[in-house]
């Protein structure tokens, strides 16, 4: 094995320092187990971040990976996911054979039979209780090309309101977020920015972690001269936060009370563009009313941050001549989502810092193609960022696709993924296809998950790669070739489109999931109104072309691009078209953003019902190409501690996994450096509670219990963190799904369901003791052990002493 080094002890490599006035230097990383006999351009598909790759195969097997250096996004570098999760496609378990249940059993079958099985049930039920009763429920880690497909399918061909994907868990607040403040989706800035900016802010964001690539970005602009000022909002001591200037560590789920109080201090300071609000805003006088009564003391009041810590951070914001935000899931996932992450964009109006070198937003993306879930409506928008609400949009689509304008579902908001599991639950949908997901550990609530996918009347379709805990559940599993499997493209958080090549054949009989949605339309024979196939492409490319005429005129143009133009060394960041043949780094320079009546991709919701504002009512006051300013005032959480539940509970990532660890579980160096999770709660806390480093903890909340290893320090007192990545597919001997504890609530505007906070009560877990009585914890357990066929088994013996040994979890920021 060579390495160029080692990313697991180091996680972000040696610093290339530089000043604002230089640009990023190369530096490549490169993992390989054996000599490759070819490379293959490919794109890591294990974060938002998008970096740039090749591909080493040698004898038709995937060896290694090598940094891209001419790409835009990482000159070179990978972090350890990058470098180590390809090893999972090597995988003995991948699955191979498509499964259907019979007698209750997952058992093999060909792809007629399963095929067939598929399109009998979706036809039988869409005959019986109209297409309303089928769902899709798909990803953020799909490529366009697939998406775009499957958006085709659902909105033309079944004309099914009911599409979401896990995007809803990840990144619909940004959408959301972007849509009210500027019109539409899509980045304002650019990862350049942060090449020259005076001062980056990460709101929620635990970069360091979760974006590895662009934290050495960023650590090397603060070891080069004149470093920017790093601000950090976040609850618990991270690894970001460990170099921030200033770190406010905030109660979970008070990011609005917060955040008001940073605008208001701006406004104090005399700091307000008010050439820049005049000619491009509307919105800026309810919101310097609705600051007004945030002064330091009372936000120190509702968030526990000491006021003079967010006068340190005001001064800071008030000051400097450029800024870039990040915001993500602490924000998305938290109190307020929408109203939070607007406030940002607020922050950015008020001071004009938005459209220029070194200014930008980045309302993040996590999965590396949720960008593409959103653009080609395989969630719950309309492609191309059109608007469900303006009939010109629909109308548009019509004539694309060659279908009657009421095929295409839009008399109400498309159905947001919670609520395709609300019917799910209560029977009207009765058709699930589940692709590149893994709810029974994503979602909040697992015991109710569970309970879901178990309903005999509902027939449940599941697309992946590794037996996972929902595959285990499934009516039906389809194999699916994955990332390195097969080819496609897909857009990063700043905008750059990349491509990502097939290097190797998908093991056994899997597919790629663009042709097991061409063969499901093929055997449901779906038709234009003038007879001819739906979908009129075969392969990514034809697929790709298709998407780039969907695009045409749109904010997020394709038309300029080709698979040749993204072979050619880097990705592009769009709109890619005939003014912008190299693509677009930075949108808004002019000040002018898409909030027009007859552009917007939406008309806006009230932050407090969600409720949509209607055509009429937008048009009356038109902002025609000026940005939104919309205030909000600070809410409770819906749950908070009392004397059952004493203890805040919040959950998210570490370094070395990705979600259900399905890839980077089965990448020895990840898993071995991250092998179990664990509870991380404050010293004051460990000692109330008599807890010591490394005992069993028992975690429980109104919805469940978990059992956890105590890992101690870095947290704010009265806070408990447990990362979510661990299922039981390789551990069902105790309960240890961060969800077994959420809370199913969700943002009114954005839909997407509050990971972050939630009251529990915890207490120090003798090993020896049998495990409790609980109907919650059993059924847990009962879900891992009660899965059928060999999956199961292998699972089930895996590692199921519960009293092991202390772990050698390394501390994770
Ligand atoms: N290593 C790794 N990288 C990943 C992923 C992964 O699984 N592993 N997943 C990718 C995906 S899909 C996503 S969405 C991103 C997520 O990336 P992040 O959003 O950075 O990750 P999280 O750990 O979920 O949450 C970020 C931080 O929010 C803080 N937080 C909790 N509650 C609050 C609050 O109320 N206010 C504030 N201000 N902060 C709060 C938490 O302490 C946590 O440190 O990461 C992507 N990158
Ligand atoms: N408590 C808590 N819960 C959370 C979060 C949190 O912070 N806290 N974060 C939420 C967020 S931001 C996210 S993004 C979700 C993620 O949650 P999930 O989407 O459930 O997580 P993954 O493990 O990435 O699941 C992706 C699945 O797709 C499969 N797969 C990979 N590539 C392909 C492919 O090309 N084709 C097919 N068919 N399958 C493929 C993988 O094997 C895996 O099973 O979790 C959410 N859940
Ligand atoms: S930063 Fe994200 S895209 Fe880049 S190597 Fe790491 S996991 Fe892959
Ligand atoms: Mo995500």
């Amino acid at each position: 094995m060579t390495q160029t080094r080692d990313s697991i002890n180091d996680i972000w490599g040696a610093r290339t320092p530089h000043g604002a006035d230089a640009s990023w230097p190369e530096r490549v990383d490169e993992h390989i187990t054996d000599t490759p006999d070819r490379w293959v351009r490919g794109t890591c598909v294990l974060c938002s971040n998008g970096c740039g790759l090749d591909i080493g195969v040698k004898d038709g097997r995937i060896v290694g990976v090598r940094g891209l250096a001419t790409d835009v996004t990482n000159k070179g570098r990978l972090g350890p996911k990058g470098l180590h999760g390809w090893v999972a496609n090597n995988a003995e378990d991948r699955l191979t054979r498509p499964l259907i249940r019979r007698d209750g059993r997952l058992q093999e079958a060909t792809w007629d039979e399963a095929m067939e099985l598929v399109v009998r049930r979706s036809k039988e039920i869409v005959e019986q209780h109209t297409s309303g009763a089928v769902g899709f429920y798909t990803s953020g880690q799909l490529f366009l090309e697939e998406y775009y497909t499957l958006a085709v399918i659902g909105k033309a061909g079944l004309g099914t309101p009911h599409m979401d994907g896990n995007t809803r868990l990840c990144t619909a607040t940004a959408a959301a977020a972007l849509k009210e403040s500027f019109g539409s989706d899509g980045q304002p800035g650019a990862y350049e920015d942060l090449d020259v900016t005076d001062t980056i802010m990460h709101v929620g964001h635990n970069v360091a972690s979760q974006q590895t690539v662009l934290w050495m970005r960023i650590l090397d602009r603060l070891a080069g001269p004149n470093p920017p000022k790093l601000i950090v909002i976040d609850p618990r001591r991270t690894f970001t936060a460990e170099k921030a200037t200033v770190h406010l560590a905030p109660r979970v789920g008070t990011n609005v009370a917060l955040l008001n109080g940073l605008i208001r201090l701006v406004i104090e300071a005399g700091a307000v563009d008010r050439d820049f609000l005049d000619a491009h805003t509307v919105g800026y006088d309810a919101l310097k009313k609705t600051v007004e009564t945030y002064t330091p003391e009372r936000v120190e009041e509702l968030t526990g941050v000491p006021a003079r810590d967010v006068r340190a951070a005001g001064e800071i914001l008030a000051t400097t001549r450029t800024l870039v935000s990040t915001v993500l899931q602490g924000v998305y996932q938290s109190m307020q989502a929408t109203a939070a992450a607007v406030q940002v964009n607020n922050l950015h109006l008020v001071r004009g810092l938005i459209g220029k070198p070194g200014s930008g937003i980045l309302q993040m993306n996590g999965q590396p193609t949720s960008q593409n879930t959103r653009e080609t409506g395989a969630d719950g928008d309309l492609p191309g960022f059109r608007n469900w609400g303006n009939p010109d949009h629909i109308r548009q689509l019509a004539k694309l696709w060659n279908v009657p304008v009421n095929k295409i579902p839009h008399w109400s908001p498309p159905t947001h993924a919670m609520q395709i599991w609300r019917y799910c639950e209560t029977g009207s949908i009765k058709f699930l296809w589940i692709q590149a997901t893994n709810p029974a550990v994503s979602l909040p609530e697992l015991g109710r998950i569970r309970r879901i996918l178990q309903k005999e009347d509902l027939f449940v379709v599941v697309q992946d790669a590794f037996m996972t805990e929902t595959a285990r559940l499934a009516d039906v599993v389809l194999p699916a070739a994955i990332w390195g499997e097969k080819t496609g493209t897909f857009t990063n958080v700043s905008r750059t489109v990349h491509i990502s090549c097939k290097a190797v054949e998908p093991p056994g009989e899997a597919r790629s999931d663009l042709d097991i949605f061409l063969d499901y339309a093929r055997r449901m024979d779906f038709r234009d109104q003038d007879g001819s196939p739906l979908i009129r492409w075969d392969d990514a490319r034809g697929a790709f072309e298709a998407w780039k005429e969907c695009t045409r005129g749109r904010p997020c143009d394709y038309t300029g691009l080709t698979y040749e133009k993204l072979l050619a060394g880097s990705g592009i960041p769009w709109p890619v078209n005939e003014r912008h043949p190299d693509g677009t780094l930075r949108l808004y320079t002019d000040g002018v953003f898409p909030t027009g009546a007859d552009e917007a991709e939406t008309y806006g919701q009230d932050f407090d019902t969600g409720a949509s504002v209607t055509a009429e009512e937008y048009r009356a006051n038109d902002p025609k190409g000026r940005a939104l300013i919309k205030p909000a005032e600070h809410q409770e959480p819906h749950e908070v501690p009392d004397d059952a539940y004493p203890l805040w509970f919040t959950t998210g990532r570490q370094v070395y996994h990705f979600h259900t660890r399905t890839k980077t579980g089965r990448a020895r160096a990840l898993a071995e450096a991250a092998p179990d999770a664990f509870v991380q709660l404050s010293q004051e806390d460990a000692q109330r509670y008599g807890i010591e480093q490394d005992d069993w903890v028992l975690v429980e909340s109104r919805r469940g219990a978990i059992i956890e290893r105590a890992r101690i320090g870095n947290i704010e007192p009265g806070l408990v963190f447990v990362p979510w990545h661990y299922g039981s597919w390789d551990d069902p001997s105790r309960p240890r799904a961060a969800n077994e504890l959420t809370l199913t609530e969700w943002d009114p505007v954005s839909k997407q369901p509050h990971y972050k906070y939630a009251a529990v009560r915890i207490s120090r877990y003798d090993a020896k003791d049998a495990l409790p009585p609980m109907g919650l914890m059993s059924r847990t357990i009962d879900a891992a052990r009660g899965l059928i066929g060999r999956h199961g088994d292998e699972a089930a013996s895996a590692k199921s002493e519960f009293a092991r040994p202390k772990t050698t979890q390394r501390v994770d920021g």
